[in-house]
């Protein structure tokens, strides 16, 4: 009779690899338990987003308690404006951020030093990864035009917050304000608008209670 072999029993990757879960859903559930928010400032290039974190954290009674993440692909420019008023500056010099890259950036921040994580991104257009933050917030500048929200509509729409920055430039630059508003309400209801200047501090105020409410929030 002929012999058959017996095969060893089919056992899934799935079954044996250790479940670890996303590195995304790591950082929520470790700021999330340390009550730190993340929030995540994402526009196109040259909206003014590193001027914006500047202005922020020369308006914040406590800077040093602020990390800030850049990721593009010159990121370690901004870093390196960034380090003048804050001392956990971390970047990534790369086009698109990673979850996992974020997410191994915030392991080494001293955490317990720290009560606010900002993560400044560029980009929108495509859609992007979750990187584990607890907000989203696109900035659009003045200087960029008035067509913005419509065409970054996807970011818009998975925003709690956008931002008009540039706002001294209102005398120079032809902006149609309710055409942008107009647009960032077709798809998003909710947002809170914030038009700014980063360089004269016009409007700063509105920004400064959203983020000290989303950090009220978290602590509660
Ligand atoms: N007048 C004026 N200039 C601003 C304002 N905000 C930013 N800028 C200027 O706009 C330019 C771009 O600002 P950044 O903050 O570097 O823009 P960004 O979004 O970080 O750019 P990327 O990191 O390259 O995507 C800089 O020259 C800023 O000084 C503002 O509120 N008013
Ligand atoms: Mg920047």
């Amino acid at each position: 009779m002929e012999k058959t072999a017996i095969k060893p029993p089919m056992v899934s990757a799935e079954i044996t690899a250790p479940f670890r879960p996303p590195p995304q859903a790591m950082m929520r559930e470790m700021l999330s338990r340390l009550g730190i928010p993340a929030v995540h400032l994402i526009g196109p290039p040259g909206s003014g987003k590193t001027e914006l974190i500047l202005a922020t954290l020369k308006s914040l009674p406590t800077p040093s308690r602020v990390a800030v993440i850049v990721v593009n692909p010159a990121a370690q420019r901004d870093a390196h404006r960034l380090r003048q008023h804050c001392r956990q500056v971390e970047f990534v010099d790369a086009p698109v951020p990673r979850a996992a890259s974020v997410w191994n950036l915030v392991q080494q921040l001293p955490l317990k030093e720290i009560d606010l994580v900002l993560i400044e991104t560029c980009g929108g257009l495509a859609p992007l990864e979750d990187l584990g933050q607890n907000a989203t917030v696109a900035v659009f500048a003045f200087c960029g035009g008035d067509d913005k929200a419509a065409e970054y509509h996807a970011l818009v729409k998975n925003s709690a917050a956008v931002i008009l920055t540039q706002i001294d430039m209102r005398p120079m630059v032809k902006f149609n304000e309710r055409v942008f508003e107009e647009d960032v309400r077709t798809v998003n209801a909710n947002a809170q608008i914030i038009s700014l200047s980063a360089v004269t501090g016009i409007g700063m105020h509105q920004w400064l209670d959203w983020l000290t409410e989303a950090l009220a929030m978290k602590k509660r």
